[in-house]
Parts: structure tokens; sequence; C-alpha cells
């Protein structure tokens, strides 16, 4: 209706000052080209280094676009083949090793569960598997991990275990806090990412890395 009232009064003022009625109406000059008010989105991307006691290390790759879930690149080599459990544990200090990282990322106070199941910590993120040359490769889109946000993940700790995490399934009596998925083997922080050499020092919360 409002639309019908402004295009009559449009037609008024068209037929008496053409010109400046281009002013008050643009979208009514053959010419206009509507603007668009695109929100730039904005990717973000972090990187968390893995190591462990022995060989183990590891490269995990973050990036999470505005609102959209995370994508996990991983990369980790010197691991036994099979199936490790890998989380998200609660903190990113690892003054004592990985045992400093605390327990499951679990903001929501739930059980330990599977990537895909409702009830499950936020930083479950299920196995990795090793094939026989010890590398384990893989990519998870999650969206309980984001990166920024009050559960955000940056400087917490991603923790590669000793066995496989049953998924909160095995029945025994680690299973539904950790998924008994035995010891801590490796770990690393994940930080936002600096192009190098822009910042060749660590900020807080950010690493400098070309990797
Ligand atoms: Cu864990
Ligand atoms: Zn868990």
């Amino acid at each position: 209706m409002q639309a019908v009232i402004a295009a009559r009064a449009a037609q008024t003022v068209l037929t008496a000052f053409p010109s400046q009625l281009f002013l008050f109406y643009p979208q009514l000059n053959p010419a206009f080209t509507p603007i668009s008010v695109a929100v730039a989105a904005e990717t973000k991307t972090a990187v968390a280094i893995i190591k462990g006691g022995s060989q183990i290390q590891g490269l995990i790759s973050l990036s999470q676009p505005t609102n959209g879930p995370t994508t996990v690149n991983v990369r980790v080599t010197g691991l036994k083949p099979g199936s490790h459990g890998f989380h998200l544990h609660e903190f990113g200090g690892t003054t004592n090793g990985c045992i400093s990282t605390g327990s499951h990322f679990n903001p929501n106070k739930l059980k330990h569960g599977a990537p895909k199941d409702k009830i499950r910590h936020a930083g479950d993120l299920g196995n990795i598997v090793a094939n026989a040359d010890g590398i384990a490769e893989t990519t998870i889109v999650d969206n309980q991990i984001p990166l920024s946000g009050p559960n955000a993940i940056i400087v917490r700790a991603f923790v590669v275990h000793e066995l496989e995490d049953d998924l909160g399934k095995g029945g025994v009596e680690l299973s539904l806090p950790t998924g008994n998925a035995g010891g801590r083997l490796a770990c690393g922080v994940p930080y936002f990412k600096l192009p190098c050499p822009l910042s060749q020092f660590t900020r807080k919360n950010c690493i400098c890395t070309s990797l």
C-alpha cells in the first residue's frame, strides 16, 4: 500500500519536477543501480602445532567463515597405526605437558559422545586414524568449535590420545567422561594465524606463521 502511495506521489512530482524526483526516489531513475551493502564475509584462520613426547608431531589448520562451521585440517605423524581419540581440551597451558590441558572442552556441561551426537562435549572430535606409516590425515567440519565468541577454542588445546575413543559407548567406567581414550600422546594450542613477516612476535592469542 505504501509503495502504491509512494509511486503515485512520485508520479505527481515527476510531472512537476522530473529532475528533483530522482533525488528523493533514486530507485525510480532508470539509470539507478542498487548499491549492494554486502557485509564482508570474514574467514578466521588459526593454527595449532602438535607436539608429543616421542617423535609425534603435527599441524592443525583451522578456518571458519562468519557464523559458519569450523573446518579442521589435521596432519599428525609418528603415531601407532590405528585410531586415536582426538579432542579439544579446555586449557591452552602445556607447562606440565598435555596433562595441563584439563578435561574435554565442555561449555554446555554434557556427557562425552561422538561428534555427530546431540549429547557430546563440544570438544569431542572423535578419532583420527593413522595409516601403516603412522600418519593421520583428515578434515573435520564441526559446528561446536568456533574460533570466536564465548565458546571460542582459541588458546584451548587439541589432544591426540593413545587409544581409540569409544565415543561414550564402550560401557566401561571411563566411556562417559572421556571415551576411554587412554593417555595423552601429543597436544597443541590453537592460535589465530598472523601472516609472516608482518608480525614476527606472538601477539596475544596469535602466532606468526607461514605454515
Ligand atoms: Cu582428550
Ligand atoms: Zn568428551
